[in-house]
C-alpha cells in the first residue's frame, strides 16, 4: 500500500496547544480511497531536530506523498506554494535558536517551489465551506526553514516523492485564547481529509 507521511507541530511560543500535531496524531493509520495509508509524525518546533526525524520516517516509510502541517495566524486554509531559503525568527524556537537573517540552506538556491497542483486542494476544501486559499509566504519561522529542507529534497527526480510534497499552514483554534482569527478543530481537520483526499486522488 502507498503511504503518505503527515507531520504536525508541538505547541510553541507559549501556547499550550498546536492544532496541526493534534490533527496530524489523530489521522494516523487512516487509509484513503482504500489505498493510501496515512502515517504521523509529531515534530519539535526546532528545525534541525524535526528534519533529523522525518528524515528518518521518510527512510523508514518510503512515503509516495510527504504534506507537513503548522499554524499560523490566518483565517484560512492555506496549502504554500514555496518555501523561501531565508529565516528571520522572531521568537526563539522550542530549543532556545534564534535564526536572524541566514539562510536555511547556505549556498543554493532563494526559493523552492512545490509540484503539487495547490488549486485543485482549495477547491476541494472550499466544497465544505470551509476557507482556504494558496499562500505564497509560509513566513520566516520553523515552517518555512522545514519547507526548504523537504522541497530541496523532495526536488531530486529520483526521490519517492519528487514532486509530491507540500506543507499546509491552518488557522489558531478559538480554545488557544489570544486574537482571532480562528476556525473549529472539527472544520481544520475536514479541511485537511478533504485535502489529502483530492491530493492522493488516484485518477490525477
Ligand atoms: N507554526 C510555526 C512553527 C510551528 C508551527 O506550527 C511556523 O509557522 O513557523
Amino acid at each position: 500500500m502507498d503511504s503518505l507521511l503527515l507531520t504536525g507541530f508541538e505547541p510553541f511560543g507559549g501556547d499550550s496547544r498546536n492544532p496541526s500535531g493534534e490533527i496530524a496524531a489523530a489521522l494516523d493509520g487512516t487509509v484513503l480511497h482504500g489505498k493510501v495509508l496515512i502515517r504521523s509524525l509529531i515534530l519539535p518546533v526546532a528545525t534541525h531536530d524535526a528534519w533529523q526525524l522525518t528524515i528518518s520516517a521518510v527512510r523508514r516509510c518510503k512515503p509516495r506523498w510527504i504534506v507537513a502541517t503548522g499554524v499560523a495566524p490566518r483565517p484560512t486554509i492555506t496549502p504554500e506554494s514555496q518555501a523561501v531559503n531565508w529565516c528571520d525568527y522572531r521568537i526563539p524556537d522550542n530549543s532556545g535558536n534564534v535564526r536572524r537573517d541566514v539562510p536555511s540552506v547556505p549556498g543554493t538556491r532563494r526559493t523552492y517551489h512545490t509540484g503539487v497542483e495547490t488549486n485543485k486542494l482549495v477547491a476541494a476544501i472550499r466544497a465544505l465551506g470551509i476557507p482556504s486559499e494558496t499562500s505564497d509566504d509560509a513566513g520566516r519561522f520553523v515552517c518555512n526553514d522545514f519547507y526548504t529542507h523537504l522541497l530541496r529534497l523532495t526536488s531530486r527526480p529520483n526521490h519517492r516523492a519528487a514532486g509530491r510534497s507540500l506543507f499546509v499552514h491552518v488557522p489558531k483554534v478559538p480554545e488557544m485564547g489570544g486574537n482571532p482569527p480562528f476556525l473549529p478543530l472539527a472544520d481544520i481537520h475536514r479541511g485537511l481529509v478533504a485535502l489529502l483526499t483530492a491530493l492522493t486522488h488516484p485518477h490525477d
